[in-house]
């Protein structure tokens, strides 16, 4: 069975909430196993609301939290967690987020597969990670020996730029909220890594089934009402399930990422990177994404 760590920046948009439903679904159809879930961020309630989303279902998973207290941490960014950390009252008996992907990636027999959904920070740091008691390897022989790919929300690879809400999208946010750590993952980790791009996920809309009072419902009310775009899911659905139907990969090549976080792809041989693209209409991939968002 597929086994999965998800990296989440949830609290800030709500469709990381939509990505941990689908994967809940991915592991009642038995489908995959759901490791550990560490978060990259320093928002308040960020843990319980991951917590408060599983427990609803009646999982309980690992969950890692940022050390210190201010990246991404302020009430601009943080839309839903402190509500729902509130409102629900989930516990979350939490580690900190690097000292769990290592452990997870220690104790693993087999290779796992990452998946990010919020900045890169995290995964930058586990690179940088030293032997401890945890494992004898450091970061990145860990990786090189635990992981079999990483899949990332990260990147906007089109040559014009999308409008969005209003905002001209040329550089992506999970890219820009750490700029340095999208060039460290780009230019150093050392397994195949997939970028599923803004320009995927942004016009397919799912949230729509999630159950009335249920803490998911409530994220993606707090933050902005019935549906939203879905990035993280199509990220999500990947790692987990693969293409499937509804996706393709292209070929294999180099991301840079420049210093003002701006992506760019150059296909060739012997690249570890590929980006994902839509395989079917926007509105069969909502379809098929929201018979696993419930
Ligand atoms: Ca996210």
């Amino acid at each position: 069975m597929k086994e999965i760590l998800l990296d989440t920046d949830i609290g800030g948009d709500c469709d990381d909430a939509g990505a941990l439903v689908l994967l809940k679904t991915l592991c009642s159809q038995g489908k995959i196993k759901l490791s550990a879930v560490t978060c990259c961020t320093a928002m308040e309630g960020a843990a319980e609301t991951v917590c408060a989303i599983l427990g609803y279902y009646g999982m309980r998973v690992p969950v890692g939290v940022m050390e210190g207290k201010d990246y991404l941490s302020d009430n601009v960014y943080n839309c839903y967690a402190k509500r729902i950390k509130e409102k629900f009252g989930a516990e979350a008996n939490a580690e900190e987020s690097v000292a769990l992907m290592r452990k997870t990636l220690a104790n693993a027999s087999e290779k796992i597969t990452l998946i990010g959904i919020g900045s890169q920070r995290n995964f930058a740091r586990l690179l940088e990670s030293e032997a401890d008691g945890i494992s004898p390897l450091d970061g990145r022989a860990l990786v090189e020996e635990k992981v079999s790919e990483l899949v990332i929300m990260s990147g906007m690879f089109l040559e014009k730029p999308i409008y969005f809400e209003g905002n001209k999208i040329v550089e992506e946010a999970n890219v820009v909220e750490d700029i340095g750590a999208a060039q460290k993952v780009a230019q150093d980790w050392p397994t195949p890594v997939v970028y599923s791009p803004f320009e995927l996920g942004y016009d397919v809309l799912t949230g729509r089934y999630l159950p009335e009072g249920s803490p998911a419902r409530c994220c993606y009310d707090f933050r902005i009402g019935l549906t939203r775009s879905s990035w993280d899911l199509c990220a999500a659905f990947y790692g987990a399930a693969g293409c499937g139907e509804l996706f393709r990969l292209g070929e294999f090549g180099t991301v840079s990422v420049d210093d003002k976080g701006k992506t760019v792809f150059k296909a060739h041989a012997g690249g570890r990177h590929r980006i994902l693209f839509a395989k079917i209409s926007v509105f069969d991939i909502e379809r098929e994404l929201e018979k696993l968002v419930l």
